[in-house]
């Protein structure tokens, strides 16, 4: 079935869009445009490079060439508009080809995580009726073709399975271009263009609806704010399909400004950092607890990471004495980013002073980022005081992905979304993250949601009950711990027992509990839910 673009999600009302259009927000740009026009003003500029396991590259005219090719070659095999496709591949050359060919035609990626595993992508294309179902052969030691043998028996309405590599069964990915037959219609820019993945705090993922319009201004923004042009090296280090390395500003920011970005097979310094002396990068985007580990390994001072300008680190909370010693360390510039795949993105400034860059995590892209801070009534706190985190604007989501139910509650009645966080506001309009209102843990920029957990522990025929908390940690910033209470008379279970069954029942390795725990009973609140706060305090005895 195919589904018009666009009809599945709330939007944007007709006098908000007006208004964003007229802001020159919203320029009526698409992907597949942006990239055709790229490769006609500098056909010959390298836009992309894919180091290994040999060095690769890509003129802006050999991806938009690259992309034509294989969106042919996808439309001949059936794929068309409104199409979903999940992608699900590491930083590889493949990545970017496959999205920019399912932007041509007006596909939709729906952006897998390399990470996720049997739970994760079989709901993925149930839910979305994939037609296709893009996977490496092997990453990080792990068939993915396999995987996708067990994923197609789910999901009946997945029609192909296309593999980066040795195909095994299914179709080789190198197999599908072909030469195009015309140019294909593409989308309209108010159009969606794909569908991220939320950190989620329900017991599945939500999928987060974005189009070319909002996208695009976001990495606008974000490269005006960062100073990305095309001089920009960047080096792609955390997961290319998630948000942050994505937009923010991503290898689609610097590929919107004419620059080049390189991808890096893994983030560690030992793989990073002879990519950065080698390729002369100029910008990456860490998460805290990489930060760390590049802060420590550069002190050691073995690569020469002088073209380093930029370091942008987010997704979970940076400690500002980890933050003040990044700069020194990696010879670079520092800024913070909080953002979210659902939308509002801060940025700490090039020249904000020293001591906000360290101690905030910035104030948003657009003038149009609407941001209210509320107490649990809803009410707005006094200026300065903490609250609850509400924002709508010009590439913030008015609703999830076919999940009405879920969005009468994420979204207020007008139009902002919840973000669960909690923050407060300085006068400069800069915002600290201060804590969590939503029941999610991050782990290291990691989400995940406990109740997915809790609903996989609760299977087990020796327990009953399960609660998951977030547990404070040195270097993650925090890690999971399940509290379990057994049935009475089970046999007794140990830690490993219960972190093998979610292991096996095919979830992602980041979402197994790091720790477990056998208890007899839970603290409630007064109203008989789960005192998670009080669980979590006990928590911190660990
Ligand atoms: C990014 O996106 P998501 O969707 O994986 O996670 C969003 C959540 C936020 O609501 C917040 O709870 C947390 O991650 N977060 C931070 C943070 N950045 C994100 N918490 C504290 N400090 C920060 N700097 O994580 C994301 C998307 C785009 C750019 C950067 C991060």
């Amino acid at each position: 079935m195919t589904l018009t673009p666009g009809v599945d999600a709330p939007t944007w009302p007709d006098g908000f869009a007006a208004r964003y259009r007229a802001a020159g927000h919203w320029r009526g740009e698409t992907f597949g445009g942006v990239l055709r026009a790229r490769a006609a003003a500098h056909p010959d500029r390298v836009a992309l490079v894919d180091p290994a396991p040999w060095r690769r590259t890509w003129t802006y005219r050999e991806l938009d060439e690259r992309a034509d090719r294989l969106a042919a070659g996808f439309a001949a095999r059936g794929i068309g508009r409104g199409d979903r496709v999940v992608v699900q591949l590491p930083n590889v050359g493949e990545f970017v080809e496959v999205v920019f060919a399912l932007f041509r035609i007006g596909a939709l990626p729906v952006y897998a995580l390399p990470a996720h595993r049997y739970a994760e992508v079989s709901w993925f294309c149930s839910f979305t009726e994939a037609v296709a179902y893009v996977v490496p052969d092997t990453h990080a030691g792990f068939d993915h073709r396999e995987l996708a043998s067990r994923v197609r028996k789910a999901a009946p309405g997945l029609r192909h399975v296309f593999v980066a590599g040795e195909p095994g069964e299914h179709t080789p990915l190198s197999e599908v271009p072909c030469a195009p037959d015309g140019r294909p219609v593409g989308p309209r820019p108010h159009e969606l263009a794909f569908l991220q993945l939320s950190g989620g705090t329900t017991g599945v993922p939500k999928l987060i609806p974005r189009t070319h319009d909002d996208y695009l201004y976001s990495l606008r923004g974000s490269n005006e704010i960062c100073g990305v042009d095309a001089d920009t090296r960047f080096l792609v280090v955390l997961p290319a399909a998630h948000n942050f390395p994505m937009s923010s500003p991503g290898w689609l920011g610097v590929l919107y400004a004419g620059g080049t970005t390189v991808l890096c097979p893994k983030p560690d310094p030992a793989t990073a950092f002879p990519l950065v002396e080698r390729e002369r990068i100029t910008m990456t985007g860490l998460v805290p607890p990489l930060a760390l580990v590049w802060t420590e390994a550069a002190a050691a001072g073995r690569h020469d990471l002088s073209s380093l300008e930029l370091a942008l680190v987010g997704g979970a909370k940076y400690s500002a004495e980890a933050a003040r010693r990044l700069e020194p360390a990696l010879g670079c510039r520092l800024m913070q980013v909080f953002g979210m795949a659902e939308g509002l993105v801060n940025y700490t400034r090039l020249d904000d002073d020293p001591e906000t860059v360290v101690t905030t995590q910035g104030r948003p892209i657009s003038p149009d980022d609407e941001v209210r801070i509320v107490d649990d009534a809803g009410h707005d706190v006094p200026e300065g005081e903490f609250g609850q985190l509400l924002t709508r604007g010009p590439y913030t989501i008015r609703g999830y992905w076919k999940a009405p139910e879920h969005n009468a509650k994420a979204f207020t009645e007008d139009g902002f979304y919840r973000t669960g966080d909690i923050v407060r506001r300085t006068p400069s309009g800069h915002l600290l993250v201060e804590g969590r209102a939503k029941d999610q843990i991050n782990r290291g920029g990691e989400k995940i949601a406990p109740e997915e957990i809790e609903n996989i522990v609760l299977a087990h025929p020796s327990v009953h009950d399960v609660s998951v908390v977030s547990v404070p940690d040195p270097y993650l910033g925090e890690r999971s711990l399940a509290y379990v209470i057994l049935r009475s008379g089970a046999e007794p279970l140990k830690p490993a027992a219960v972190k093998r069954f979610v292991r096996e029942r095919g979830v992602a390795a980041y979402k197994v509990p790091d720790l477990v725990e056998f208890v007899d009973a839970f603290p409630h609140t007064g109203v008989g839910k789960v005192n998670k706060k009080q669980l979590r305090s006990s928590a911190e005895q660990h």
